[in-house]
């Protein structure tokens, strides 16, 4: 066998492993229940993630409208994503944090940062985050934000957000980030002044293993990917005759 058609083997043999399996994880959080003093409060009403093709989506409704934070307005987002991929909160980076010594309670991420900090209500949350969205690196960057590593602040992605007027919309692919599907994560949004709202409230959102997940296999995707596959051997069979 060359060497080419065993790396296209592999290829397709790993694709199909990652797009065998989607999740879609979606939650509801009260409305009203923002902390913070300023006159705009950001307010998550609802949010999901979507596992699919080796990429998960996370969509965030809000109560009113929201802007990029590279408009540099009132009600831009700002905010992070805490992504815990190996769903442990006795693991993840620990940043050093101004006011803090050792390992925040419960996980380290930016809720029990905050919170320690008094700036942020409500539970510690059990999110032992190995890497987070900065939602606010899209002022950096109109149209795209920067997935952080917890353990060594290195960008490991910089991915396109979608703006709606009261949603926002990102893809993160998982390739490269050492995870699988099932992760843990938690969002805290707010201003440019002030942070506003948090979800969850308590336990930990989880993609794999929330209420109202639904955790399908594809085959539709995955015979997709067996067809182009296939076809990728039948075009190198035509180019070998041929040469
Ligand atoms: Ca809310
Ligand atoms: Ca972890």
């Amino acid at each position: 066998m060359s060497f080419p058609r065993l790396v296209g083997l592999v290829v397709c043999a790993s694709i199909s492993l990652v797009g065998f399996t989607s999740a879609r994880a979606a939650f509801t959080d009260p409305t009203g229940d923002t902390f913070g003093t300023g006159p705009t409060r950001i307010d998550i009403t609802s949010y999901d993630a979507v596992y699919s093709g080796g990429n998960t989506t996370f969509t965030i409704n809000f109560a009113g409208p929201i802007m990029a934070a590279s408009a540099f307005a009132g009600n831009s987002l700002y905010g992070f994503i805490d992504l815990d991929l190996d769903r442990n909160a006795g693991t993840g980076g620990f940043a050093s944090f101004p006011g803090v010594t050792g390992n925040l309670a419960g996980g380290n991420n930016w809720i029990n940062y905050y919170r320690s900090q008094g700036v942020v209500t409500g539970p510690a949350i059990a999110t032992g985050s190995e890497a987070f969205i900065d939602l606010g690196s899209e002022a950096n960057h109109a149209g795209q934000v920067d997935v952080f590593s917890t353990t060594t602040n290195a960008v490991l992605a910089t991915v396109a957000i979608s703006y709606a007027s009261n949603s926002v919309s990102l893809t993160i692919p998982l390739v490269g980030m050492g995870s699988s599907p099932a992760m843990g994560f938690d969002l805290l949004v707010g201003t440019s002044a002030e942070l506003t709202d948090r979800a969850a409230n308590g336990s930990v959102a989880d993609l794999s293993h929330a209420s109202g997940n639904t955790a399908v296999p594809e085959p539709a995707s995955l015979s997709l990917l067996a067809l182009g596959c296939l076809a990728l051997g039948v075009r190198r069979r035509r180019v070998r005759r041929g040469a």
